[in-house]
């Protein structure tokens, strides 16, 4: 198998570097005929020559491109190799009641089943140990209960999961954290002020929605609190222009929470974003009856109180249901190499391929047609910043 891979790799990098000459070739037709009999000539007798080739002409070192693909397919692999798709604890034969988990606290799970809200605990036998994660059970999971004499309920298995959104573990990062299961769309909540907005971490999860399968759309919350809504205009076009949902809302005065609503209607979302811009808020504008607490932000350090302690699932009226979860600073992205950081910065990636040099990270190389694109303010300089920071933390 580790063969016909390295094979694989070969024939791409060879049929790759055959593709940039011919297209050279082309391009130099009327001036540079000498120029293109060597080249070819060079490569027919000794691939390798072209190695040589100054970085100019864009033709990159036999073999780089099957590199760089197989570390994007290790990537990718490890990612659908979450082990969340597999079943935890036996799962009966026959016809299953299935309840869904609304709940998760240390022990005991709220579950929805057959019409109640059930407490109930987790059959001893039911681990986590060799999934990669460190939590058995989370909000969404749907679940296979027992019931006892006394109209209670004992998890006896996990159904496997459609989806997740999932994050590194605070302290355990080789073992990942499920924040919900089985939700479509991850909604990025962040405000305009108070706290102010961060685009480095809207870009941590724009990735991280990219990485779990989840379909985001950005909320920006609090716009009542902007001056001009130039301000916040412009800092939400960059996502715009890429093709993500924006959604701009006011919690206090009602603005887009019909256009939040009918984003949210009959779909099952997780709304992830930083303590106090208002998630909880947000989700009671959309459904009064939820009547959600909500925490005011400390007026000195503009941040939130961490109001909502635990993730909870509540199923929307007009039909679908949300996950909110508790404020998260961080969103780590283990896992994820630096070459790889590039694809999901689609405008950074649409000008990389005039860089001088064919493995150019943008950050300080000469010559990065990258960072001429952001003095020209063809790329947004927003988000060429958070790019850099992100790239500072992730691994070669
Ligand atoms: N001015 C203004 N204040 C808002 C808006 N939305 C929420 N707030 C206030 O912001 C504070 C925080 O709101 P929450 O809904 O508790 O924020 P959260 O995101 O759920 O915070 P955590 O539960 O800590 O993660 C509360 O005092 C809200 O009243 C808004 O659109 N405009
Ligand atoms: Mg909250
Ligand atoms: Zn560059």
């Amino acid at each position: 198998m580790p063969c016909t891979i390295e094979k694989e790799k070969q024939h791409m990098a060879a049929s790759d570097t055959m593709r940039q000459v011919r297209k050279r070739i082309k391009r130099n037709r009327k001036e540079k005929q000498v120029r293109r009999r060597d080249w070819l000539r060079a490569y027919m007798e000794e691939p390798e020559a072209l190695e040589m080739l100054p970085q100019r002409e864009r033709i990159m070192p036999p073999g780089e491109r099957g590199r760089r693909q197989a570390v994007l397919n290790a990537a990718l692999a490890t990612l659908e190799d979450q082990g969340q798709s597999r079943a935890i604890g036996p799962i009966p034969q026959g016809e299953i009641h299935s309840g869904i988990v609304v709940e998760v606290s240390t022990g005991l799970c709220r579950v929805h089943w057959r019409g109640r809200e059930l407490l109930c605990p987790l059959r001893g036998s039911l681990t986590a140990e060799d999934t990669g994660l460190t939590n058995v059970v989370a909000v969404g999971d749907e679940v296979v209960l027992a019931e006892d004499g006394d109209g209670q309920g004992v998890i006896e298995a996990i159904l496997p999961r459609r989806s997740a959104l999932a994050r590194p573990h605070v302290f355990y990062s080789h073992l990942k954290h499920v924040i919900a299961a089985n939700v479509e769309q991850l909604l990025i909540v962040a405000s305009w002020r108070d706290p102010h907005f961060w685009p480095e971490l809207v870009d941590r999860y724009l990735i991280g929605a990219q990485r779990n399968k989840l379909e985001p759309a950005i909320c920006l919350n609090k716009i009542d609190l902007a001056e001009n809504p130039l301000e916040y205009y412009a800092a939400v076009q960059p996502y715009q222009a890429l093709g993500y949902r924006v959604l701009l809302t006011s919690a206090l005065n009602g603005e887009g929470v019909d256009e939040l609503r009918e984003y949210l209607r009959g779909r099952s979302t997780v709304l992830t974003g930083l303590s106090g811009v208002g998630k909880s808020a947000l989700l009671t504008a959309v459904q009064p009856g939820l009547e959600l607490r909500t925490g005011a932000v400390n007026s000195e350090s503009h941040q939130g109180r961490h109001t909502t302690s635990q993730a909870r699932l509540w199923p929307l009226a007009m039909g679908g249901a949300v996950v909110d979860t508790p404020g998260i600073r961080e969103f780590g992205l283990r896992g994820l190499k630096r070459p790889e950081l590039v694809r999901f910065y689609p405008e950074i990636a649409a000008e990389a391929g005039r860089c001088r040099f064919a493995n150019c990270a943008h950050i300080d190389e000469p010559d990065c047609a990258v960072k001429k694109a952001v003095t020209q303010g063809h790329i947004p300089e927003m988000r060429y910043d958070s790019y850099c920071k992100i790239y500072a933390t992730l691994e070669d």
